[in-house]
């Protein structure tokens, strides 16, 4: 059965993606077939069969609902050919497992040394099946794959021969689905945290206010003590208590105030730093803030907004961030606002991407873009560390994250 119609990518699904890679006509649709004990894909001894993902859904024992994905041979091959490496990079950016597949005959083709080296790029797991093992398993492509220090697996799916024992390494290998924390990671028991209340525009409030709970709720697991008050009461409520608290946070918007009015050594942070670190990467984000300083005047900057509309996106994509970068920088630079899934391919050249914090998005949303910009060697930076570091707040703002305070430290020091 032919399934090459049914394929639009869930975008916001959490179920784990499998994506099985390769060049044309290794056998990734005999893998998918085989994993699945099913012909769901379909397999032909044509070079070329499937022209574009094909996704199962499927029930991955004893772990649960995955997503797997077949998908396009990832050689050059004209203009059709420049569509489906555009596609490769869709696919790997939206994977939580890779198979590679190659033919145990040939040795490592250019395309899949390129492909090797985008995996290593993105956080994510990955499997080398070499297949039609029954031809004989070619030494110069296992002697290839040492020196790269690939492990393999070796199957057939024509003999069924490591179908199974791949299936197990697969189960073994997924991520765990971990629910994102907050706080829990930077407190601990006794510790005395104050929470300035924000009034920010800059997050719907239903997301706010969820997010708030999770905090309250995470300190208390932690039996730490949480004050709360707005930020006209923050001054008096420090002033009730003996000591300075372990940490504060608050609003980006009063955090320069803030940041002064409090002593160096309190830990101090922002509600939407907290909310985006777990869907995001700071360190990342730290080496593409290093990029903001050497913009020139005309310069692409994209502006990659997520979230559906909310009243104030507007303004903070279309306005605060374009002027108060151009402010900061002194130039004039053109900004392009995206908010498809992916980025469009048209766009070349682009010298730094601003993400939003997906406030309402999932994880995986999130991850998607980082992942495109990484695949793309496009420095990145979302919202939240931006605005902190135009208000000159870093590395304050980071103060209790000790990597990325550690990233930060390196990269003063380093020419990148
Ligand atoms: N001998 C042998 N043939 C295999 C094996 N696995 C797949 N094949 C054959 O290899 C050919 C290609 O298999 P596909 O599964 O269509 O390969 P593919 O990688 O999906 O190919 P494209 O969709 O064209 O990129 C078919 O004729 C399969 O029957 C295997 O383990 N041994
Ligand atoms: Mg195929």
């Amino acid at each position: 059965m032919d399934n090459s119609d049914s394929n639009t990518l869930a975008f916001e699904d959490n179920r784990p993606q499998i994506s099985i890679v390769g060049r044309k006509n290794v056998g990734k649709s005999s893998l998918l077939n085989k994993l699945i004990d099913q012909d769901y894909s379909k397999v032909s001894e044509c070079p070329g069969t499937t022209i574009k993902p094909i996704e199962k859904e499927y029930e991955l024992l004893p772990l649960g609902p995955v997503l797997l994905v077949d998908t396009a041979g990832i050689e050059e091959e004209g203009e059709l050919g420049e569509k489906r490496i555009s596609q490769t990079i869709k696919i790997l950016s939206k994977s939580d497992f890779i198979v590679v597949v190659l033919d145990a005959r040939d040795r490592l083709h250019p395309k899949e040394i390129e492909l090797f080296a985008n995996i290593d790029k993105l956080d994510v797991g990955c499997i080398v099946a070499v297949n039609k093992i029954e031809f004989g398993t070619n030494q110069k492509l296992l002697s290839e794959l040492k020196e790269l220090r690939i492990t393999h697996f070796e199957i057939s799916c024509k003999e069924n021969v490591g179908i199974e024992e791949l299936k197990r390494k697969i189960i073994r290998s997924l991520p765990k689905n971990d629910k994102q924390i907050l706080l829990k990671d930077i407190v601990s028991q006794g510790d005395t945290i104050v929470l300035v209340i924000p009034e920010s525009r800059q997050i719907p409030e239903s997301s706010l206010l969820q997010n708030q709970i999770q905090l309250i709720n995470e300190a208390l697991e932690q039996e730490s003590i949480i004050i709360l008050c707005r930020e006209e009461e923050l001054k008096a409520t420090l002033a009730n208590l003996k000591k300075y608290p372990e940490l504060i946070i608050t609003d980006s918007d009063n955090i320069k105030k803030i940041s002064i009015e409090i002593p160096e050594k309190v830990k101090l942070t922002t509600l939407s730093l907290l909310m985006s670190r777990n869907k995001s990467d700071l360190k990342l984000f730290l080496r593409g803030l290093k990029k903001l300083d050497q913009l020139q005047n005309g310069d692409k900057v994209i502006i990659s907004e997520l979230c559906s509309k909310h009243p104030a996106d507007d303004e903070i994509a279309g306005v605060k961030i374009p002027s108060l970068i151009e402010h900061y920088l002194n130039k004039k630079l053109s900004f392009i606002r995206v908010s498809e899934e992916f980025f469009p391919e048209y766009l070349t050249d682009i010298k730094l991407i601003i993400q939003c914090i997906g406030c309402s998005k999932s994880r995986n949303a999130v991850r998607y873009k980082l992942n495109e910009a990484k695949l793309l060697d496009i420095p990145i930076v979302n919202y939240s560390l931006l605005i902190s570091y135009l208000k000159g707040t870093i590395p304050r703002v980071i103060s209790p994250f000790k990597e990325a305070l550690l990233e930060w430290e390196r990269l003063k020091f380093s020419s990148v």
